[in-house]
């Protein structure tokens, strides 16, 4: 057999890579076969039928993994970081997850690809593993996938699962719902610091990174935030925003990065604030996937004769809208 034989796919990988058998496709991500994690993650990305199956078989493993959400401006350096942050975690015999949520054009769906470039430093390494996912014009910018791709990851093993978003305003808010800790990147002479507290920023960051401190600007704009940070309203035994400044670029300050995520993490422990925002997270995930079943439903109420026949009578004002969307609501659970 010549050598590039070996390299053609086998049966069986051709089979992981378009399988919907999810039992075998879930016990292959938990031996830690890439494809098998590419290919459900690819499942629940395209919100298949398989869904609720996958969902139930990961189910026994999650919570497993520590969620760290990075958000900030385009180009603040978010990717660079993430990198650096999987060099230190591994480092420490971490298994990664890499979750990069790409911004959408809202024109052409079209994700804006490029993460993959400055993480090819561990394309190889089998403790990590990294998916690009597209928001699909999701409002926020995080993909409504992103909450069963993080099972798929913590079902691989992985002990932390990165996040990274483009922030604008909701967005970050997001990820701050999604993520058990949440890093907002700042770069000097952004104007981020004025924008973070106009967006509500200052609420969600638990860790502010200050990144490009090799640029001007980068004492004042840590002066900025620590200002921020002294007025907000904190009660005791609250958690007070960390500030940490960095050069991603050359790897350095991502150590205290990592320092301030783990002390974040002994925090929610200590507070029993990671149970509560893991459960406040699992509700608003049930509650968007039971509105998506109940605008399903009532999609498929559409094409009976319930809602044309509601509907006329609103318009002819033989009805109000309030006691026809009653009517349509006793008709879906009845
Ligand atoms: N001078 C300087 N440049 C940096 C630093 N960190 C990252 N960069 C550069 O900033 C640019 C953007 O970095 P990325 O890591 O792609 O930023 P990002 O936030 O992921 O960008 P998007 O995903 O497009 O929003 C790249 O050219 C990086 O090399 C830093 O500490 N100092
Ligand atoms: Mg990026």
């Amino acid at each position: 057999m010549s050598e590039s034989n070996t390299r053609v796919p086998t049966a069986a990988t051709g089979s992981v890579r378009r399988s919907r058998d999810v039992p075998m496709l879930v016990e292959r991500a938990r031996d830690g076969d890439p494809r098998a994690v590419a290919r459900l993650i690819t499942l629940v990305e395209s919100g298949d039928d398989t869904v609720p199956a996958i969902a139930a078989a990961l189910a026994p493993y999650t919570g497993r993994a520590q969620v760290v959400g990075l958000t900030g401006s385009p180009g603040v350096g978010k990717s660079t970081t993430t990198n650096e942050l999987v060099r230190a975690l591994r480092a420490h015999g971490h298994r990664v997850g890499v979750l990069a949520i790409d911004p959408s054009s809202p024109f052409t769906g079209g994700a804006i690809l490029g993460d993959r470039v400055r993480m090819q430093d561990h394309a190889t390494d089998p403790g990590v593993y990294i998916r690009s996912m597209s928001s699909r014009g999701h409002l926020g910018g995080l993909s409504a996938a992103t909450p069963q791709a993080v099972r798929v990851l913590e079902g691989a093993g992985c002990d932390v699962v990165l996040v990274e978003t483009v922030g604008v305003g909701q967005a970050e808010v997001e990820v701050a719902s999604l993520a058990d800790t949440t890093l907002v990147l700042l770069a000097p002479g952004m104007g981020d610091a004025i924008q973070a507290v106009k967006a509500g920023i200052l609420e969600i960051a638990d860790v502010f990174v200050v990144n490009k401190a090799d640029r001007d600007g980068a004492d004042a704009t840590v002066r900025d935030i620590q200002g921020m940070i002294a007025l907000g309203e904190r009660g005791p035994g609250q958690w007070r925003p960390q500030v940490v400044r960095t050069i991603a670029a050359r790897g350095e300050g991502i150590d205290d990065v990592a320092a301030a995520i783990d002390k974040h993490r002994a925090w929610l422990v200590e507070h029993d604030e990671l149970r509560r925002r893991r459960e406040a997270r699992a509700a608003a995930e049930v509650e968007a996937i039971a509105l998506g079943v109940l605008r399903a439903r009532i999609g498929s109420l559409r094409d009976g004769t319930q809602l044309p026949a509601l509907a006329a009578e609103v318009a002819s004002g033989a009805t109000d809208p309030y006691a026809a969307a009653e009517a349509l609501l006793a008709q879906l659970s009845g």
